[in-house]
């Protein structure tokens, strides 16, 4: 059988992140809707404590995100969302060292965080708005670039494709890589994202997932997102907070067809999911 693996470990800034097994990314969302109440001292309070608890239950990086990008979100400005990003980034990178990524399409934002000790960037848009191949080049850091059909506002209304899904998201996912490489970012500073859930139908989700060996093909390191997604609502019929097990289900598979980076709210039941998946995959503990 050919061998797809990809770069075994990639520069994040001052941290090296070892490839060579799957990786959890804890999800810390930092959209005024994810706070129950309180002001903003409480707020950055609670993200740090949350981050701490993913850090402690195995996450290898921490994913924040201050613009919502689920199905219907409206887009915020730039000003807003450095507002509610820098201050959690400045203190994930001071009180707990460690590796942030940051969700986000603003070359502003990508400029400011990575000035704060941010060490890869995490965008939904694959560097599609106007700056951020330039953006993300200078910054020094590693990439995610995800697919997408459309913008969160309308993506899930009648999403379809002329040629099946895998393709065009391997089709379109190959030429933001050649746009990275003409831009300066070299490849081997890529991470690539199928986009799940992002102006596609449950079918759409599903064939992605059992044909993820596709994207392999292009040769680096697959990050995936499926964590309470309504991909698993509409199967199990399950509201969004019993989503788990559905979850740790597709963690498996992903895992499996060669996803690398698993972007999760519940860290601890990903990371022994990820690690048993993988285990038998290798057909032994260690981890190589
Ligand atoms: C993702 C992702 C992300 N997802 C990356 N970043 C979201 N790299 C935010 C639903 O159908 O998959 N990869 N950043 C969240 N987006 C969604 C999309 C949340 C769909 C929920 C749904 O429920």
């Amino acid at each position: 059988m050919m061998d797809d693996s990809p770069a075994i470990s990639l520069q994040c800034g001052r941290h090296r992140l070892d490839l060579s097994f799957p990786r959890v990314m804890g999800i810390l969302n930092v959209t005024p809707d994810s706070f129950s109440d309180g002001g903003r001292h409480l707020a950055l309070d609670d993200a740090l404590r949350h981050a701490e608890r993913m850090l402690a239950e195995g996450a290898a990086i921490v994913d924040v995100g201050g613009e919502s990008t689920r199905p219907g979100a409206d887009p915020i400005s730039p000003q807003q969302e450095l507002e509610r990003v820098a201050p959690v980034v400045e203190a994930l990178v001071r009180e707990l060292d460690a590796l942030v990524s940051v969700d986000t399409s603003s070359p502003a934002v990508m400029r400011e965080v990575a000035s704060l000790g941010a060490g890869l960037i995490n965008d939904v848009r694959a560097l599609e708005h106007q700056g951020a191949l330039e953006a993300a080049a200078g910054s020094g850091l590693p990439v995610c670039l995800m697919h997408r059909q459309g913008e969160p506002r309308d993506m899930q209304q009648a999403p379809r494709y002329d040629v099946p899904v895998e393709e065009a998201v391997a089709d379109f996912l190959e030429s933001r890589v050649a746009a990275c490489e003409a831009a300066g970012l070299r490849r081997e500073r890529l991470l690539l994202d199928p986009g799940f859930g992002f102006g596609k139908t449950v079918e759409h989700n599903l064939r992605l997932l059992n044909r993820m060996e596709r994207l392999t093909h292009l040769g680096l390191p697959l990050l995936v997102g499926m964590s309470r997604k309504s991909m698993i609502g509409k199967v199990l019929a399950r509201p969004v907070e019993e989503r788990l097990p559905g979850g740790l289900a597709l963690t498996a598979l992903a895992v499996e067809r060669g996803a690398r980076i698993l972007r999760v709210h519940d860290v601890g039941p990903t990371v022994d999911a990820a690690n048993m998946t993988w285990a038998v995959l290798k057909e032994g503990c260690e981890h190589d």
